[in-house]
């Protein structure tokens, strides 16, 4: 360490200059100095990494001067813990929050080298599964953008989200390998790492009738986490924030004494196990991820997350006291809801903190936000595995179970069945630990995502917690960040709209309301029409290049993108489809409107029926796209390896979204928002977010359909018998009959048995009640594309008066209400 007069006397780096020509004199700089290659020879891939490069020194700067301002002014800082991050590529995002696009490209083309080929070449970070990982991606933005200074916690995984490819149909999974050619955005940083520890046992030492006694815990195994920063740049360059992901590595690489015995295999044991923790990311979006890794991997993240936070906090304050003025743990769904006892367990045997005082730090630190009521995503674990793995958190959790049941029975008169529902051991069928209610009663609060979710929650899963808390239960809308999802991935909109209603809502979306005044204006209804046309045409350059697939971007582009999910009803919609096939068929001489139907989106490797549904897809596209009768108007297209960088392709090129899951079922939606900010018109339930963009855009601008939350609730009720509804609607039980039939299946009649038994049988999903409503809704959204007026004018008003979903709105609600950290 240097003493302080002689490192107020070192120097900073001049500050950078960013003209084209300073920028295109560096990229050569690092072309020739840090990757040792000769422009004359190199590859687009050095460019792409010489100009990230470049790039990155202005993004330094400003991360040390933001990391600076947070040390000098106290402030709080936010730690989000998520064991996703669904990113993306990100080098268009930090030259474009740096508003440096137009000199990087000029600094590029001047090297003849194009921005958007090399930008092209950087591989997806997909650090996530879907919706949730990617909000977390959007918070990171956002909090950059809004001003709170904030830390990511996650895992760099070795391998992210799985590549999917579909062959003869089948999806097929395809390990990804985002590192292969080194990640110029992170920085190592080796003297970050701390030890984790797994197994073991828990000795108890000095005399009970003390208040000396304490427990140690003495793992049987330990890893050693290491710390990869990733700057996160706001708009305008206001604020950086790190992302920081950690790495697993073996305390001792390896086993001498085995190695030397000639034991080689053997000796790299420990190495493997130890490896093993941030290789993968679990595949399973709403589905249990119920393996003991998957456990390890939670715990792993969330105890070194936590020594960190605490380190950094002593480090500045030197008292733990004070953590919960200075420090606000997000909790990104129950994945890192180990979280809690972990806490206490620093707290009470590393800093000898008491019990009671310990719990109040906690509870103020932590906050909790849910995702998902499917009770089939609701993580618990086994306490044998538990205890087996983390001995001492299970003395803790059995310790915070006593207190708080205390609490309910004696307080508030809980009865033995409420008792059971709030307590934090399933006792039914085998011991569990639940984490949503350890997340629960572990935080000040516990939010969801929409409105209506948030409702549910308090009526259902968490209504006997909320009983107990009835304060801790809040709502915070999802949002999307408008830089990705308009600015970046829409340039042809972004323009138009900067000329029609100037740049104020580049710094607010809520100033897109500015265009509500234009929608009658028919000079702008052409303009914008000709930027949705471009990205279409985009779109349809992508599916010929890749599926050597012709579509026409004039006809409706109908799309859904997402997983995969029974809920998520994907299988209605292409019920629907070859229903409109059977009619446009038999009435050909109609005025059917061209439609090509767009799916993308990955399943669960272990879910049996979401795999179906993606060959069903294919399959109907095949006998379709090659039907000679409905040429022209109705085309299927199943994209592969749906991701974000392929969102951000199909999101400006929707017309029409779908957005059909099963009322009560879908927590918010995200990709509901973009679509519809870029201009598409939704088609949809009254479900997640839906309801609130229905009450932002207006009840004339969306085409909403379908049971309501209650009336599916009343319906299941009621006993619902899904056969007599398909023998009532002569299109559906057409459709259906034609695919259990092998119409789609030629070789291989009982291919869709499990899908079509399902809804004959039990249809959980509502799929056929809501069939007809549906299928009601598509014809009335084909009268408003007929006539441009009316479709446009819808259009443009879903732009004009989505600012609200902006993430910046919510993480602004979240600084406010549950963070009290920020501007
Ligand atoms: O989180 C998104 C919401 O917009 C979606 O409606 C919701 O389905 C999604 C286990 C999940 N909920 N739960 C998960 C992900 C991974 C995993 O292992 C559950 N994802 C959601 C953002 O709020």
């Amino acid at each position: 360490m240097m003493n302080k007069a002689a490192s107020a006397a070192l120097p900073s780096p001049p500050p950078r200059v960013s003209t084209p020509e300073t920028l295109a004199a560096e990229i050569i700089e690092r072309l020739t100095y840090s990757i040792g290659k000769d422009a004359k020879v190199a590859k687009p891939h050095d460019w792409m990494t010489a100009t990230i490069l470049v790039v990155r020194d202005r993004i330094i700067d400003r991360w040390m001067a933001s990391t600076r301002e947070t040390y000098e002014t106290s402030g709080k800082r936010v730690y989000y813990l998520s064991l996703e991050f669904l990113i993306g590529r990100l080098t268009r995002d930090a030259v474009s929050n740096l508003g440096l696009l137009e000199e990087v490209r000029t600094a590029l083309g001047s090297l003849g080298v194009d921005f958007d080929v090399i930008a092209a070449l950087e591989p997806d970070a997909a650090l996530g599964n879907g919706g949730l990982g990617r909000l977390a991606a959007c918070f990171m933005e956002s909090m950059a953008t809004v001003g709170v200074p904030a830390y990511g916690y996650g895992i760099r995984y070795v391998h992210g989200l799985f590549r999917q490819q579909v062959s003869d149909g089948w999806q097929v999974e395809l390990p990804e390998t985002w590192l292969a050619h080194g990640n110029p955005w992170e920085f190592e940083r080796r003297e970050s790492a701390y030890e984790i520890g797994f197994g073991g046992i828990v000795d108890t030492v000095g005399d009970a009738s003390s208040d000396t006694q304490r427990c140690i815990w003495r793992p049987q195994e330990r890893v050693i986490a290491t710390a990869y920063d990733t700057p996160v740049v706001g708009w305008r360059a206001k604020r950086v924030n790190t992302l920081r992901l950690w790495t697993a590595q073996p305390i001792d690489p390896i086993l001498l004494d085995a190695f030397n015995a000639g034991d080689h295999i053997g000796a790299l044991k420990e190495s493997n196990k130890a490896e093993a923790l941030a290789r993968v990311l679990y595949p399973a979006d709403g589905t249990p991820a119920g393996q003991e890794l998957r456990l390890r991997q939670e715990y792993f993240f969330s105890s070194a997350s936590l020594q960190d936070i605490l380190r950094r906090h002593l480090q500045q304050y030197g008292d733990l006291r004070t953590l919960p003025d200075k420090v606000a743990i997000q909790l990104n769904d129950t994945h890192p809801a180990v979280s809690v006892a972990e806490m206490m367990r620093l707290l009470i045997d590393v800093h000898r903190m008491d019990f009671d005082q310990a719990w109040d730090i906690t509870r103020k630190v932590f906050s909790y936000t849910n995702h998902t009521l499917l009770p089939e995503a609701l993580e618990s674990w086994p306490v044998p595995l538990f205890e087996k793995l983390l001995p001492r958190h299970m003395q803790l959790v059995y310790a915070i179970n006593a207190k708080i049941l205390r609490f309910a029975r004696l307080e508030k008169k809980y009865d033995d069945e409420k008792i059971r529902s709030v307590s934090l051991i399933d006792e039914g069928g085998d011991r569990r630990v639940r984490m949503g209610n350890l997340a629960f009663l572990g935080s000040h609060s516990t939010n969801g995502v929409s409105a209506l979710h948030t409702d549910l929650m308090k009526q259902t899963v968490f209504a006997d917690l909320h009983g107990l808390y009835p304060d801790r239960i809040n709502n915070k809308t999802n949002g999307i960040t408008p830089r990705r999802w308009l600015m970046q991935c829409n340039p042809g909109l972004f323009s138009l709209l900067r000329e029609t209603i100037g740049d104020a809502f580049m710094d607010d979306a809520e100033r897109l309301k500015g265009l509500d005044s234009h929608t009658g204006d028919s000079e702008f209804r052409a303009r914008f029409a000709a930027v949705k046309h471009a990205n279409k045409v985009r779109l349809s350059n992508l599916v010929a290049r890749r599926m050597g697939i012709k579509v026409d971007p004039s006809a409706m582009f109908d799309v859904q993108i997402k997983r995969i999910h029974e809920y998520k009803r994907q299988l209605l919609n292409i019920i629907e489809t070859v229903a409109l096939y059977d009619q446009i068929r038999s009435h050909p001489e109609r005025d059917w409107v061209p439609r090509v139907k767009f799916f993308a989106g990955k399943a669960a490797p272990s879910y049996h029926n979401a795999k179906l549904i993606i060959k069903l897809a294919n399959d109907v596209a095949r006998v379709i796209n090659n039907d000679p009768s409905v040429r022209g108007l109705l085309k299927i297209v199943f994209i592969p390896n749906y991701n974000v960088s392929l969102a951000e392709v199909m999101v400006p090129a929707a017309d029409l979204s779908e957005q059909i899951s099963t009322a009560g079922m879908e927590a918010s939606g995200t990709g509901n928002m973009k679509m519809a900010l870029n201009g598409a018109l939704t088609i949809g339930t009254l479900d997640g977010a839906n309801v609130e963009m229905q009450d932002c855009v207006g009840a004339e601008n969306i085409v909403i359909f379908g049971m309501t939350t209650a009336e599916v609730a009343e319906r299941r009720a009621n006993g619902y018998v899904p056969r007599e509804v398909i023998e009532g609607s002569r299109e559906l039980s057409q459709a259906l009959t034609a695919i259990a039939s092998g119409v789609f299946s030629q070789n291989d009649e009982d291919r869709f048995a499990d899908l079509t038994n399902g809804i004959y049988e039990h249809d959980w999903f509502m799929v056929a009640a809501d069939f007809d409503a549906y299928a009601r809704a598509q014809r009335s959204v084909d009268a408003l594309w007929l006539d441009e007026e009316a479709w446009y004018s819808r259009t443009i008003r879903n732009t004009a008066r989505m600012g609200w979903f902006s993430s910046d709105r919510t993480i602004r609600q979240y600084a406010k209400d549950i963070w009290k950290a920020g501007p």
